[in-house]
């Protein structure tokens, strides 16, 4: 098995890995098979914020969807995702506020969240309707990779990622 952790490549026998999983799961993170790429370009760009940014929420727009199924990433990853990011997030946290990233779509949406922690945050219908969202309580800072998927298929559907400390979509 191998996977990327804080960033390091490791190359781990499967009793370890099996072990270091089920640590994973209990943190509410998942590690990655790796089929998408964390360290490519991001199709719509990045931003860099602080605690207590403005305006909030910011809001970038993407297309969803990809070809790779997210469900191989494993945990709750579910909807089809591109290869590279569609959006890095460098973040510097330190006050008490949670970071929410939500998606608005009138799809049926997914996200896929590499957080600094090197694990994968993922959610289905959390948000408003059919859309994502995920909540970090005290955030790490760092990068943070998003992809929108698609539930169910790999088509691209107009969406709206918003990035918050104080509500999600
Ligand atoms: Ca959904």
């Amino acid at each position: 098995m191998r996977f990327y952790r804080k960033g390091k490549f490791m190359k781990m026998n499967s009793i370890m890995a099996a072990a270091v999983s089920a640590t994973i799961v209990a943190l509410a993170g998942v590690s990655a098979a790796e089929a998408q790429n964390w360290q490519a370009n991001p199709n719509y760009g990045s931003v860099s914020l602080r605690t207590g940014f403005t305006p909030d929420p910011y809001v970038v727009n993407v297309m969803s969807g990809g070809t790779i199924n997210a469900a191989g990433i494993g945990g709750s990853c579910r909807g089809f995702i591109s290869n590279a990011p569609d959006f890095d997030l460098y973040f510097t946290g330190g006050s008490s506020l949670p970071l929410l990233i939500s998606v608005a779509s009138n799809a049926d949406t997914t996200l896929v969240v590499r957080a600094p922690d090197g694990l994968w945050y993922c959610d289905d219908d959390s948000g408003q309707g059919l859309n994502p969202a995920v909540r970090f309580n005290n955030p790490r800072s760092g990068l943070y990779d998003i992809w929108v998927g698609t539930y169910g298929n790999a088509s691209n559907q107009p969406s709206q990622i918003n990035i918050s400390e104080l509500y999600s979509q």
